[in-house]
């Protein structure tokens, strides 16, 4: 009887638990019930649900029953007459911005609702997704007035065609290419109800690096029964192009933008494309980088090739995002220059349905970089941000490093283009030049995997992404602060630590990687794991000692006039401020400047003791990371607290291989001593050099 009666007891005490297995699929739309007297508050104001019937309006209602139903513990009926309490979708409102909504109290037929207006079904729908969002934060009941800023909110998918993810650490596509049209995945719905919740309104299906066969006629019949999974979330798809194209389908002897049959082959590819689709969003397009062909093969530039493809969609209201991402091996100047002298000569040359997609510096997405050049150098042109959410750089599927601080960062960085107060921000939100077509972008870090982006935490660099895009002056760590709740729990024992510890992560990992503005240290071809030593590799700037620099007397890259002067790209009053070793922010040191081993850093040490010491602590505050987890446990479900915990072990021994690897390497360089109480590198140079990962994911 004792037995039975604690078993009941177990029993019952397992249901109530708030922190019963998940697996992540939910993402932060989990709807689990808030508290009784929360709950209590908002009931009264959420007693039915109304809105008209078009797809995006039904698929904002369904979220909201779906949602109410859940956080309210209730059963939230759709009625199509006023109700006391009831939400209402009301579209049409054109005193509101394009997508923009206000949620508040109305009167209705002498009924007291709570109405989301907007003015178009794309605009109820977010507001549907806010209203949800301000019940799982326990947010006050009030009046809200909401806008995005920037038009395009796009995820770039570098998804293969036979499913593999370049850069993807999350399983496979979740484009089952080779089942489409017939078999469409129910999760695809799941994907784009998530999209929509953070404002994403656009989807790239297919990696930048493109195959021509995504313009067939096959491929394009996939792309449409994927377009008619988002189109009721508010969702255009997009292709990468493949330049080629006229060439390897179409027959032709040329891809020459100016060649008259070149340009008939994409018009008539376009109005394929849109007899099929007809929101179609257009064309992302890699061209004349890293091997991918381009205009310039023809002697043409980058506006004669993005004007001719913008040329055949403008009829249909497509656009071009063309990307900035170009460097060449017959290019002697230092990498991080060559965008720059690529564009600036054509800055005022595009077509105005063109965007240029500049990632958020020079170089490729490191744990730390100054904002890209290009930014406020070309204000003719629409110019748009290109983040990277999979982390290649930063620690890929298994390392927490929350990634809102790094893109906060660049969209904060003040340009000075046209006076203080130029920031990135600006320039991509079309404030500062007065763009209408604008537009973020992010390299999707969504895979096959059940909880999306294999680690936990990494849903929330996708999420941050999607409200930085609606909008880019947001806070990160709110952003953080919200996406804890939503997904995790509410109760300020965990939300605080936790949101510290994502807070911190960034710096962390870019000192146990490369800190001190090194870049690029990362291992050949996979980028897992360090390897600062390689130096064999045929282009030049494929190596990451071209980035380092480091020899016997010192380290770093000189970017200043006596060396490749790339500080010139930038305007005069934003170049000064890394101009000075002296008088800088030290986080920026050795991207811009060579110093001696001996140079004295702000902190009294020398450099090479101050290097040291940085890949120390990161390393020990990737450990601490796990300690901080490790009380949290009575606040997370068993599954997801299991599988944070293992990754934080890893990323714990891998921030120590980090830190004994470059430290094994950069003392063969420098001769020098370590700092006392800095414990030696585990092994020695010569193990590191040795360690092999054929099969390192996303490669
Ligand atoms: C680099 C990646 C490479 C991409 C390239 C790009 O290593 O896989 O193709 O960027 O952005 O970060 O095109």
């Amino acid at each position: 009887m004792r037995r039975l009666i604690a078993a009941i007891c177990f029993a019952i005490a397992a249901f109530a638990s708030p922190v019963l297995a998940e697996d992540g699929y939910d993402l932060w739309l989990r709807y689990h019930p808030v508290e009784a007297a929360y709950a209590a508050q908002y009931k009264p104001h959420a007693t039915a649900i109304i809105g008209g019937d078009t797809p995006i309006l039904a698929s904002a209602k369904s979220e909201l029953k779906r949602g109410l139903d859940g956080l309210l513990a209730q059963d939230t009926p759709i009625v199509s007459q006023p109700v006391d309490g009831a939400i209402v979708l009301q579209t049409g409102d054109t005193n509101l911005p394009e997508d923009g909504f206000r949620i508040g109290a109305k009167t209705l037929d002498g009924h007291p609702v709570t109405v989301i207006s907007a003015r178009t079904d794309q605009g109820a729908l977010y507001g549907a997704f806010r209203l949800l969002r301000e019940i799982q934060t326990r947010a006050a009941l009030t009046d809200i007035s909401d806008a995005p800023k920037i038009k395009l909110r796009v995820i770039d998918h570098w998804d293969n065609l036979n499913g593999s993810v370049e850069r993807g650490y999350a399983g496979t596509s979740i484009f089952d290419w080779w089942r489409l049209p017939d078999l469409v995945d129910p999760r695809l719905t799941d994907y784009a109800r998530a999209e929509a919740s953070i404002g994403v309104n656009g989807v790239v299906l297919n990696n930048v690096n493109a195959k021509a066969d995504s313009l067939t006629a096959p491929y394009l019949q996939k792309t449409e029964a994927i377009a008619k999974v988002f189109r009721p979330w508010g969702i255009k798809v997009y292709l990468s192009a493949r330049w080629t194209a006229p060439i390897e389908l179409g027959g032709l002897k040329t891809a020459d933008p100016l060649d008259p049959a070149v340009q008939a082959w994409w018009n008539a590819k376009a109005d394929e494309i849109y007899a099929l689709i007809p929101d179609f969003g257009g064309f992302l397009v890699k061209a004349n980088s890293e091997g991918e062909p381009g205009p310039g093969d023809y002697g043409r530039n980058h506006a004669q090739g993005a004007n001719m493809l913008a040329a055949a969609l403008k009829p249909h209201g497509g656009i071009v995002m063309w990307r900035a991402f170009v460097y060449s091996e017959h290019d002697a100047n230092d990498r991080a220059k060559q965008a720059y002298n690529e564009f600036k000569p054509v800055e005022g040359q595009f077509a105005d349905n063109v965007l240029l997609q500049i990632k958020n510096g020079a170089i490729d997405f490191q744990p730390r970089e100054p904002f890209h050049p290009l930014f406020g150098a070309m204000p003719k042109t629409n110019e748009m941000l290109e983040v990277q959410i999979t982390k290649e750089y930063l620690g890929q599927g298994t390392h927490l490093v929350y990634q809102g601080p790094l893109y906060e960062e660049t969209l904060k960085a003040d340009t000075y283009a046209e006076g203080k107060g130029s920031t990135v921000a600006k320039i991509i939100d079309g404030a500062l030049d007065h763009h209408a077509l604008t537009g973020m972008a992010g390299v999707s870090n969504v895979g096959d995997d059940r909880n999306w982006t294999g680690h936990d935490f990494s849903q929330a660099d996708w999420y941050a992404f999607g409200r930085l895009a609606w909008d880019p002056d947001a806070s990160s760590r709110d952003i953080a602060t919200d996406w804890v709740k939503m997904t995790f729990s509410d109760d300020p024992a965990f939300v605080k630590p936790v949101v510290d510890m994502m807070m911190a992560s960034r710096e962390t990992a870019a000192n146990y990687m490369t800190p001190l503005g090194l870049a690029h240290q990362m291992a050949t071809g996979h980028h897992y794991g360090p390897g600062p030593w390689v130096c064999d590799l045929a282009r030049p700037e494929w190596n990451p000692c071209y980035y380092a620099k480091a020899d016997a007397k010192g380290i770093g890259f000189d970017r200043t006039k006596t060396g490749s002067d790339a500080l010139a790209q930038y305007a005069p009053a934003a170049a000064k401020q890394w101009a000075d070793p002296k008088r800088m922010d030290e986080r920026y040191l050795l991207w811009f400047h060579h110093l001696p081993w001996d140079y004295k850093v702000k902190s009294g040490r020398t450099l090479w003791n101050e290097l040291v010491t940085d890949y120390d602590i990161g390393a020990k505050q990737a450990a601490q990371m796990q300690q901080t987890w490790a009380a949290m446990k009575p606040y997370v479900d068993p599954e997801r607290f299991a599988a944070v915990s293992a990754n934080l072990s890893i990323q714990a021994r891998e921030a120590k291989w980090w830190r004994d690897a470059s430290i094994a390497y950069f003392q063969s360089k420098s001769g020098l001593p370590l700092p006392t109480g800095i414990a030696p590198p585990e092994h020695d140079l010569d193990y590191y050099k040795s360690l092999q990962f054929p099969y390192a994911p996303g490669h």
